[in-house]
């Protein structure tokens, strides 16, 4: 498939507040540890997870007009070329946890398809209470898992959509509700797999009813580089989880899968526009500080708090890489 002959259509800059106005070119503000309020401008994604370091605040902003708009539960702004869409359900819709995760999943479903030449290419999905009921029964019942399985139920229906998954990231928070926030693009992208790693959607019976429905990341060309989007990458080597109760080893193991991710997505040419580290908890990130800024000296790192969807991880990182 040739590229799209426009160039990247968006600017991403950190913030270390969210500004008080949102410009007119503005496509989202995401605000990392913000008091969820209502009566908001839809670009503003409020994520509730605790920052222990960097910026709080990313601000993806384009040269073209964004159009925002509200449709059922969806809050959206589109430019010329992407558009980010946003819903979030309540705790109380979440006491079912598939069939929530189902509906909301239906919902920017449909959305899409009312947009026809726009694709789904990144989801971050953030779960309040991500490991309540593991421990029922044979762990089945946990919320992750009912997670995973709505989120199949859903994108399961279209044939061949192991082929066309969203990159992804899916993290817990405190309280109950679930945030699903989505980019979307003018073009599919390219859907790269890890060799190191198992794909997810492939992932065995061990971790739950179905298979986790996203890919490991999408690479899209623009008519001056390319953007590299990158899920939530862990120590996982195969389908397991390596080093489980060492944090540093798993460290390393996460920067040997985005290394291979980057060699394999085309050359080694990447670099990093947005970094997110995933912690479980403030000691793991104290634990590994001096190897992250040992291993990535000039990167501009946001690291948060929140649980990882399997309890043996202690950390998670995500990249958007440009070149
Ligand atoms: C893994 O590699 C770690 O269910 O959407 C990472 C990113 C993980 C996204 C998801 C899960 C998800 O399996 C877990």
């Amino acid at each position: 498939m040739s590229p799209p002959p426009i160039p990247r259509p968006y600017r991403l800059r950190t913030l270390t507040q969210a500004p008080p106005r949102l410009g007119d070119h503005t496509l989202a503000c995401v605000v990392h540890a913000a008091a969820i309020t209502a009566d908001e401008d839809p670009r503003r994604i409020h994520v509730p997870l605790p920052v222990l370091s960097g910026p709080a605040v990313e601000l993806w902003e384009t040269d073209s007009a964004v159009h925002c708009g509200h449709e059922g539960r969806i809050a959206y702004a589109q430019g010329a070329a992407i558009l980010f869409a946003q819903l979030r359900v309540d705790g109380s819709a979440m006491r079912d946890p598939r069939r929530a995760t189902a509906a909301a999943y239906a919902e920017l479903t449909a959305f899409f398809a009312r947009r026809r030449g726009w694709h789904w290419v990144r989801s971050w999905n953030y779960i309040g209470d991500i490991h309540r009921n593991a421990e029922r029964g044979n762990g089945d019942e946990e919320r992750y898992r009912q997670f995973v399985l709505g989120r199949h139920d859903v994108l399961s229906a279209e044939p061949g959509f192991e082929a066309r998954l969203p990159a992804a990231t899916a993290i817990g928070t405190g309280g109950d509700a679930l945030l699903v926030y989505v980019l979307g693009a003018r073009q599919p992208g390219l859907q790269i797999e890890n060799p190191r790693q198992v794909s997810a959607f492939r992932y065995p019976r061990q971790y739950g009813p179905r298979s986790p429905s996203f890919s490991r990341a999408r690479r899209l060309d623009w008519a001056n580089g390319a953007d590299l989007i990158v899920s939530g990458t862990a120590s996982v080597v195969g389908h397991e989880t390596a080093h489980p109760g060492d944090a540093e080893r798993q460290l390393r193991e996460t920067l040997e899968n985005l290394r291979q991710l980057r060699r394999d997505a085309g050359a080694d040419t990447w670099g990093a526009a947005s970094t997110k580290l995933f912690v479980r908890d403030a000691a793991i990130w104290a634990s590994v500080q001096p190897t992250v800024r040992s291993l990535l000296p000039a990167t501009e790192l946001c690291v948060l708090e929140g649980e990882i969807c399997r309890a043996d991880l202690a950390l998670e990182i995500e990249v958007l890489l440009q070149r």
